[in-house]
């Protein structure tokens, strides 16, 4: 029941070494590794191969029984392998600076987007608008986007493979990650830091779209709006992370199965029990605390002002339908 995906992302472009690069810097990080890589090859094949060479030649034999003449000093010698050294690492020290400086300073025109991450989904909040997302990042091409991120439980941490960013999210401070994405298409978000079970299913798309559907879908809500319910529902199910701790077949999960859940008892924490209806679904949904299911542990985080109204009919729907 692993969420989606976006495998082509990852997998389909890009060489050996990277994913295909999306960000505004990619070119220059990209370059920076390979230049330390190839160079790295370089100096490891020509030093070894020397050393190989040199053992044969120098070898003693009963021709030659003093192998080599002792050679105290060589000041061409000694200056060639402290210079050229020297320039080559101030070059990666230049490069690496100029990109690790250009990667911390957001340019002051950047959208703001705030990250939350919690065990184990990935919520989005656009500010001004006061939107706000899971599982699913939007943002315009070429414009650059200033994210500022943090944890509501453990530390988790956000990666963007094709953008080359990654950063520790965490709970008790802000921290900020910037990109400009060059070009339009779906792009895989992970969490990299373990956070527990669902860790490895605390996966978000960033989807890159024009300026133009970028603000179309801001002010012109879920776009989901013709879809019947039950299959609204089964979506959301998905790309609001339900399925990392809920199944729909009855197996054992981190929170109770949705099978044959509608209509039946359910024994609380505590001795009572309630019927799963329309409102307990709700206010299970929205204030997960009030309720604790009989044998589960508090974890499920709130989805109180995420999910729309009828986003929460659909999921009722689909509850219902399973
Ligand atoms: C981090 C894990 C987690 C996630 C994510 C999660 N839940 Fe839960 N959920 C639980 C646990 C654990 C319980 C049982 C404890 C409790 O009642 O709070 C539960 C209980 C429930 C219940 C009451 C079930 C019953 O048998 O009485 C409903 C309804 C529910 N969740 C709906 C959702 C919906 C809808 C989503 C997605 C929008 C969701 N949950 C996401 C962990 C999770
Ligand atoms: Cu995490």
């Amino acid at each position: 029941m692993a969420k989606e995906v976006v495998v082509e992302s990852l997998m389909k472009s890009g060489s050996f070494w990277f994913p295909e690069g999306a960000n505004s810097i990619t070119n220059s990080v990209d370059g920076l590794f390979y230049f330390i890589l190839i160079g790295s090859i370089i100096l490891f094949v020509g030093i070894c191969s020397t050393m190989a060479y040199f053992l044969y030649k120098y070898r003693r034999t009963e021709a030659n029984p003093v192998a080599t003449s002792h050679i105290t000093h060589s000041t061409t010698l000694e200056l060639l392998w402290t210079i050229i050294p020297l320039i080559l690492c101030v070059i990666i020290f230049w490069w690496g600076y100029k990109d690790f400086l250009s990667m911390g300073t957001p340019p002051g025109s950047a959208l703001e987007i705030r990250v939350i991450g919690k065990k184990w989904l990935w919520q989005f909040e656009y500010p001004k608008e006061g939107v706000k997302t899971l599982g699913e990042l939007v943002v315009p091409v070429n414009r650059p986007i200033r994210l500022v991120m943090g944890s509501e439980d453990v530390l988790h941490s956000f990666f963007l493979p094709n953008f080359r960013i990654k950063r520790d999210v965490l709970p008790n401070r802000y921290t900020r990650l910037w990109f400009q994405a060059e070009r339009m298409g779906n792009f895989q978000i992970f969490c990299t830091e373990y956070c527990g079970d669902g860790h490895s299913a605390m996966l978000a798309t960033l989807r890159v779209v024009s300026e133009a559907e970028y603000q179309e879908w801001l002010h012109g809500g879920s776009g989901d709006s013709d879809e019947p319910l039950p299959e609204l529902g089964k979506k959301l199910y998905t790309k609001n992370a339900c399925n990392t701790c809920h199944s729909i077949d009855g197996s054992p999960s981190v929170g109770p199965t949705w099978k044959g859940m509608y209509g039946h008892k359910v024994s609380l924490d505590g001795g009572a029990s309630v019927d799963v209806d329309d409102a307990y679904i709700k206010e299970s949904i929205e204030n997960p605390k009030a309720k604790i299911v009989k044998g589960f542990q508090p974890v499920m985080p709130t989805y109180a002002g995420v999910l729309r109204e009828r986003e929460m009919l659909a999921i009722i729907e689909y509850m219902k339908s399973l």
